[in-house]
């Protein structure tokens, strides 16, 4: 697989989008995406196994049940970008039904190297799809996908994992648009969403009982120890999972135990926090399945078809673009 290198974000961009959240008026937050450095990175892999969270087995159950259905729906030949594409495991089904109508191309889009390593180790063996990476952010990469495409080519983008839950409601329609807008007619989009389920198995699903969903939030402080010479003391942290009903979604917060001060000593900056005031660090915002075509909608796509999980409730949609 040749990676082929997007422009870099700028070396402080980290800093930057960190202080930005923490010295954010009211609500303290911090940008989820930074969730997933190494060792987060490992941390999520883990959460995917919990028996309390049933949203990826859903999703590799849809794409296993489905992959021949799913192909045969597409207008080939079809080159598929997949938006993050973490190990890769579960894009193997789709890929080895495609594999059997046609020789095909498959381009994962990744920010992390190591990411992009584990998939081309995951899916390299598939005969008859060649593997070109991209590092990089999502809509960059996909425009450079999309630029490389041959005369006839279709364009089939996967956006699994319910990962447009971590968005926003007014923002994933806005990205939904971003991505319509690199596409031509009759390309497709196949969008992964967790539904709406008990708010106490939603709970229980990012409040583990071994804590590996804790670990995953407050590496985010270690992380920013790590990379801006900080001083969050973990211990004084914990991780609060909770329900927003206005927003329909998981809030993640950390919470701080007691008054404290920290310093990031590379960004330059000193932060005070109060006992009991909390850290936004991600939103998994969770959808009913007929709103995914309204979603679509607004974004320029028609819903073709749509695969329900009964097991964990979870939405596999083919999106058309028109
Ligand atoms: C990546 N994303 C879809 C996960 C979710 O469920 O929203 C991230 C996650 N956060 C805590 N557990 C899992």
């Amino acid at each position: 697989m040749q990676p082929h290198s997007l422009p870099v974000p700028a070396p402080d961009g980290f800093a930057t989008e960190i202080c930005a959240g923490l010295t954010r008026p009211g609500q303290k937050e911090l940008p989820s995406k930074y969730l997933y450095d190494e060792i987060g990175s490992a941390l999520f892999e883990t959460i995917c196994v919990l028996p309390e969270y049933g949203l990826t087995r859903a999703d590799v159950r849809l794409l296993h049940r489905h992959a021949p259905e799913i192909v045969s729906r597409l207008p080939l030949p079809v080159t598929v970008a997949e938006l993050g594409t973490g190990s890769g495991r579960k894009t193997r089904w789709l890929l080895e039904a495609l594999a059997r109508r046609r020789p095909s191309c498959y381009c994962p889009i990744e920010i992390s190297r190591s990411a992009l390593a584990m998939c081309r180790r995951e899916l390299g063996d598939i005969e008859a799809i060649s593997i070109v990476g991209y590092e990089g952010e999502y809509l960059e990469g996909l425009a450079q996908v999309a630029a490389r495409r041959r005369d006839g080519e279709h364009l089939l983008v996967l956006f699994l994992g319910s990962t447009i839950g971590n968005f926003e409601r007014p923002a994933a329609v806005e990205f939904l648009c971003e991505v319509r807008r690199t596409l031509r007619a009759g390309d497709s989009l196949l969008l992964g969403t967790d539904l709406e389920k008990p708010v106490s198995q939603l709970l229980a699903a990012y409040d583990d009982p071994l804590g590996i969903t804790a670990a995953f939030n407050l590496n985010l402080l270690a992380r920013i120890n790590r990379e801006l010479d900080a001083d969050f003391e973990l211990t004084r942290f914990r991780h609060l999972a909770r329900y927003n009903p206005v927003a329909r979604s998981i809030e993640m917060h950390l919470r701080s135990t007691c008054r404290q001060t920290v310093t990031l000593h590379a960004a330059g900056l000193r932060l005070a926090l109060d006992k009991d005031e909390t850290i936004w660090t991600e939103s998994c915002h969770k959808y009913a399945a007929g709103e995914v075509s309204l979603l679509a909608a607004q974004a320029g796509f028609r819903c073709e078809a749509q695969w329900l999980d009964q097991e964990w409730p979870f939405a596999e949609s083919l999106l058309m673009a028109e």
